[in-house]
């Protein structure tokens, strides 16, 4: 092709360069990056243009500089393992903060902070917290770039991981300055890992600080976070702007910001349905994200794994749209007989976190195979054996990968406009009471569901493996202003919808154990038999029984073929206590006690309604 006039060739940055921009946007983000400069007094400012170059230029200087190990090419082209601090491994709970004008905004689910109080805190720790280092700006899209679902955003930062993620995760570069340049809003958000660089003082592998925030301002669509390199307290694009401060943002608008994976399913009859289901951190979304179905016939194809932004559309239904660019999953538990896709999709060009590394310069963990490697350099870098006693990799290890390198990823997977919503699900992981699978009655009952997920706690924050906890929505983490007005605002939603075109609402649990602790349910593959049963419903193609908690399959009805679980099992995988049941039932009124009156009348009378079916019963 001939080559383009150079005038109408877009201008090429000296690598790191300020972008030319001019307009009111323009001016904004200029003065907004000298500003948070002269705060954190970086060596030197580097704009990222989002290219490959400049990636690979990143990637090379973090190797260099002992940040990242890069990893044998025979096996894991592209690929690099980061090592993190010890302290710094999982989302820290405890030091994130809402800081809402008011608050009753925030809400008892969240730590609120006041916004003076709080950046009062932040500027000192700030200032000067990014000296000898330099200072990212990097400008990102969450959806595609111009979509009408989409947001945009940019992440000031000290961190080339960071930079790297971010590159995977979301949409970078001069297209999201140019819209804001022209005047589109943005969010803006400050990470700095807070261990400045004396003159002549060496770097460690994981810069990171003792003292952790992570602070939200919704009123000012602003996030800083500081002293932790862990992707969700520092892929900002991620958790605290995709769900925190979009869901914000989708209070005031009309639509959701949702911890949800989305599928599409296609059925033997080759009809194709959308779900996005709602599982609490580490319970399951990636996994059923990548599904294939055991069930002849039947194809998954991955739309998103962890965040769905949904909204309602002029037919009456739900649009939804995956905001990410990539997969920042969990690493142990993945292997060819789980998530043979996941395996698959990190064949290269993957930076994986607190993974061991084999002596060949692969990486292996927990699941990866049946058998472990006899020899292995653990996540913290000693050697490791099978009979060390403890894990090679940390349980909360992560792989981030562009989505575009999963094999069933839908070719339209990145179409601005979203897919429609036939089913949402709610689950978690819960050794008793909740069955494998019970569909909601209706709209306000579904939300009345998932306002009540509990779920077993994992390694993906921190805090006590294996306790019981209330988890709305999945949201918990994640919701950015007070989760019973976020109740009232899925009512809302739903009171919006055309009656016939609104989503059904299931509940699912793929953790059931028996007695013996052993998992009742097969799993992974197998869910596809679940999957199955709710397409057939949303079709209206096989009747449900009632019960007190909703409505539960014929057994008949479940496609069982060829897979090994005992009547007995499936009779405890279905079983209602009703004596348990109420006991939740007094656990729910006791949460939305905490709430100050906020619940909405109508979850009130849904959980008058259950108490009554199930004394009934
Ligand atoms: P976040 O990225 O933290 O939001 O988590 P996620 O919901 O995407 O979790 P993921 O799919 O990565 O699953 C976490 C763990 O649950 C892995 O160790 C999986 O192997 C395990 N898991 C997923 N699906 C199933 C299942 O159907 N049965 C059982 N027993 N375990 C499962
Ligand atoms: C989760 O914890 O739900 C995650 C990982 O998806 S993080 O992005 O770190 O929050
Ligand atoms: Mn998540």
């Amino acid at each position: 092709a001939p080559a383009e006039p150079a005038a109408r060739r877009p201008r090429a940055l000296a690598s790191g360069g300020r972008p030319q921009m001019s307009g009111d946007g323009a001016d904004a983000l200029l003065t907004w990056v000298d500003e948070i400069a002269a705060l954190t007094q970086p060596a030197r400012i580097h704009w990222v243009d989002g290219s490959a170059v400049e990636n690979e230029t990143l990637l090379r200087e973090m190797v260099d500089e002992g940040k990242l190990i890069k990893l044998n090419p025979e096996w894991r082209p592209g690929s690099y393992l980061a090592r993190s601090h010890p302290s710094d491994v999982a989302r820290t709970e405890a030091r994130t903060f809402i800081a809402s004008e008011r608050e009753e905004d925030a809400g008892p689910t969240n730590n609120w902070a006041a916004p003076d109080d709080i950046r009062g805190t932040l500027t000192p720790l700030f200032e000067g917290s990014m000296r000898g280092r330099t200072m990212y700006v990097v400008p990102f899209s969450m959806g595609p770039v111009g979509g009408p679902l989409s947001q945009i955003g940019v992440q000031v930062t000290d961190s080339a991981y960071a930079v790297a993620s971010i590159g995977i995760m979301t949409r970078v570069g001069q297209a999201v300055t140019d819209e804001i340049a022209a005047g589109k809003p943005w969010v803006k958000t400050v990470h700095s890992v807070g261990a400045p660089l004396a003159p002549g003082e060496a770097d460690v592998a994981w810069p990171c600080n003792d003292e952790k925030y992570i602070v939200h301002f919704p009123d000012t669509l602003e996030v800083w976070s500081y002293g932790s390199g862990y992707g969700g307290n520092a892929i900002l694009a991620k958790k605290c702007f995709a769900l925190r401060i979009a869901s914000v943002i989708g209070r005031d608008e009309g639509w959701l910001a949702e911890h949800m994976l989305l599928i599409r399913v296609i059925d033997p009859k080759g009809t194709a349905f959308h779900i996005a289901a709602a599982f609490p951190s580490a319970c399951g979304k990636t996994n059923l994200a990548m599904l294939r179905p055991t069930i002849p016939g039947y194809r998954v194809e991955t739309l998103g794994d962890d965040i769905t932004w949904i909204r309602p559309g002029e037919d009456g239904r739900l649009w939804a749209i995956n905001p990410e660019a990539g997969f920042f999953g969990v690493a142990p538990g993945t292997g060819e007989s789980t998530n043979v896709t996941a395996v698959e999709t990190l064949w290269g060009n993957t930076i994986f976190t607190n993974v061991a590394l084999r002596p060949d310069g692969d990486v292996w963990w927990e699941g990866l195979t049946d058998e472990a490697p006899a020899h292995l350099t653990d996540w913290e870098g000693n050697p490791w054996t099978p009979d060390s006693g403890r894990p090679a990799a940390h349980p909360n290890s992560r792989f981030t990968v562009a989505a575009s390198q999963c094999p069933q990823i839908a070719a339209d997977w990145d179409d601005p406009r979203g897919v429609p919503l036939d089913a949402i699900l709610f689950g978690g992981r819960r050794a008793t009471n909740v069955p494998l699978v019970v569909e909601a009655t209706d709209w306000a009952h579904g939300v009345f569901i998932g306002s009540n997920i509990s779920s077993e706690r994992t390694a993906a924050a921190e805090g006590t493996v294996g306790e019981l906890r209330r988890d709305p929505f999945a949201m918990l983490p994640f919701c950015g202003y007070n989760m019973a007005d976020y109740f009232a605002h899925w009512l809302r939603v739903g009171e919006g919808l055309r009656f016939d075109r609104a989503p059904r609402v299931f509940q699912v649990n793929w953790f059931r154990k028996g007695d013996d602790g052993r998992f009742l349910w097969p799993g992974f593959g197998d869910n596809s038999r679940v999957i199955d049963w709710i397409i057939r419903r949303v079709q209206g193609e096989v009747a449900a029984d009632d019960s007190p908690i909703g409505r539960l399959p014929r057994l008949a009805d479940l496609n069982l073929d060829g897979i090994e679980v005992s009547d007995d099992d499936l009779a405890q995988l279905f079983a209602i206590d009703t004596d348990s049941w109420l006991r939740e039932a007094d656990l729910t009124e006791q949460f939305y006690g905490t709430f100050d009156g906020r619940v909405p009348a109508t979850l009130q009378a849904e959980l008058a309604a259950l108490r009554y079916r199930l004394t009934r019963a």
